[in-house]
């Protein structure tokens, strides 16, 4: 029989977190906060979905990826990528589809390198968006000025997924837009950020919508994927799916989904799907109004092992009553899964966790974990705050408002680009891709090319360092609180 948390769905004050002020929304997160609090432990007792979870977290062991961290605060099994690490300095200085400082340009070129933007706005390809392929590439859209840059493409023939890692490694992709608002001809596979083959990929802090395949998609034999801090919005009916974390894969893999937003899309929510072996860890993200699914775990390739720990499953105005928040698929199933469940949260009135997941559920998670996860109402307000593309345009204000008030509904087409904001590049001009007014006051030479040099031997190069402190200024200065500071 399916079991439901009754004690449900009524909105924190609706309306409150649609308000017009950093701070009015910013109560607004606190009161969803305590909400999520509230029902998190109203829904803990026995004899119903929650009962199925750990309640400790005893069993965990961490394991975090050896090396360099990409950048400051990097998680997860691809924290490690090396990026475009001691390469060359690239500026994309056109918002065109090819040519001389391009993004394609950037893209294609070969060896270590980071693309660092002096534009701002859409870069709409015209033909076939460019895949990544060359490895060791950062892709920095923090750079960017003014409201940063959104990827889409011009329909038709072109017009497939604008963003594409393939057969490539060491891929580090931060800050970026990814918006198909026009109908491409490659309908059935047209994802709106697809990672196939590839190794130590990370997406963070990216924004998709309205893909008509899924928002990401990880695709045959990846590895130390990471896929962070992101939001994932309005993919399009009728195959509106949020995540593929893992279609036709033919090896173990390890990957990590952690602190994004999939929101207004009907299934998929992630989609789950490994061979034994393989470490997945789904961890402290927020999954809100699936129409008829939420996570899944898939057992195709002989049974996903999978953890989650510390999401939060919400019910929107589209989800179904009999929606299901976790659930085992066994639809041509070649093996059992494992599934190791802890301290997420379940709000409105679905499946919690479907008994389906009764067989698979055990005491113990299927392999270290890569860091320790957030408890769910922690992440929960850090998605709120935090996730996605900075600075957030109109549809990520929208969408995060959505949530909080439990509001908004799946998408039927493809809406509009919000305006971005132009905007003045920082002066760089000895052309190392950092601010030369930060580099005088970080004791870098404004004068001298010096990306890679450590001029306070702290062990992080003088970019990375800039490049850290750069998401963390806009995301403190454009995040909920901060224009009320
Ligand atoms: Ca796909
Ligand atoms: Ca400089
Ligand atoms: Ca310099
Ligand atoms: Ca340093």
């Amino acid at each position: 029989m399916a079991q439901h948390c009754k004690s449900t769905v009524e909105a924190p004050s609706p309306g409150a977190t649609l308000a017009a002020t950093p701070h009015e929304r910013a109560s607004g997160f606190r009161a969803s906060l305590a909400l999520l609090t509230i029902l998190i432990a109203a829904c803990s007792g026995p004899g119903n979905g929650m009962a199925r979870q750990v309640e400790t977290s005893d069993a965990e062991q961490v394991a975090p990826p050896e090396g360099p961290l990409a950048f400051r605060g990097a998680q997860g099994f691809g924290a490690v990528s090396a990026g475009g690490r001691g390469g060359r300095i690239i500026p994309v200085t056109t918002l065109d589809d090819s040519g001389p400082g391009s993004l394609r340009a950037c893209i294609e070129a070969d060896g270590p390198r980071v693309c660092v933007f002096r534009v701002s706005g859409v870069i709409r390809y015209t033909t076939a968006p460019p895949r990544i392929r060359n490895p060791f590439i950062t892709i920095a859209g923090q750079t960017a000025p003014g409201g940063g840059i959104t990827l889409a493409h011009a329909g038709g023939e072109a017009g497939a997924t604008p963003l594409v890692v393939k057969q490539s490694h060491d891929v580090v992709i931060r800050h970026l837009r990814v918006r198909p608002d026009r109908i491409g001809n490659n309908r059935g596979g047209e994802d709106a950020i697809t990672i196939e083959q590839s190794e130590r990929v990370i997406i963070d802090h990216v924004s998709a919508s309205w893909a008509r395949d899924e928002l990401i998609n990880g695709h045959a034999q990846n590895d130390a994927i990471t896929i962070s801090n992101s939001i994932f919005a309005w993919a399009i009916p009728r195959h509106d799916k949020c995540a593929l974390l893992g279609s036709d894969p033919t090896g173990r893999q390890t990957l990590s989904f952690i602190g994004n937003l999939c929101a207004h899309s009907g299934d998929r929510n992630p989609d789950i799907n490994f061979m034994p072996g393989s470490c997945v860890e789904i961890f402290g993200n927020v999954f809100y109004n699936a129409r008829s699914e939420f996570a899944e775990v898939w057992e195709t390739y002989g049974g996903s092992p999978v953890a989650l720990v510390g999401n939060s499953f919400i019910a929107g105005p589209d989800t179904s009553s009999s929606a299901v928040g976790i659930v085992r698929q066994t639809i041509g199933s070649t093996g059992e899964g494992s599934a190791y469940l802890r301290g997420n949260g379940f709000i409105g009135s679905f499946v919690h966790i479907d008994r389906s997941l009764d067989a698979i559920v055990r005491p113990q998670p299927p392999c270290p974990f890569s860091h320790s996860p957030r408890p769910a109402a922690e992440a929960y307000a850090a998605v709120l705050a935090s996730a996605g593309a900075f600075p957030r345009d109109a549809l990520d204000e929208q969408v995060v408002g959505e949530v909080a008030a439990r509001r908004g509904s799946l998408a039927s087409q493809p809406g509009t680009i919000p305006a971005i904001a132009s905007g003045t590049p920082y002066p760089d001009a000895d052309g190392d891709g950092m601010d030369d007014d930060w580099e005088r006051a970080n004791g870098t030479d404004p004068a001298m090319s010096d990306p890679w040099l450590d001029a306070d031997g702290d062990g992080v190069a003088n970019l990375e360092q800039f490049l850290d402190d750069l998401s963390d200024r806009l995301i403190r200065e454009n995040g909920p609180t901060g224009g009320a500071q």
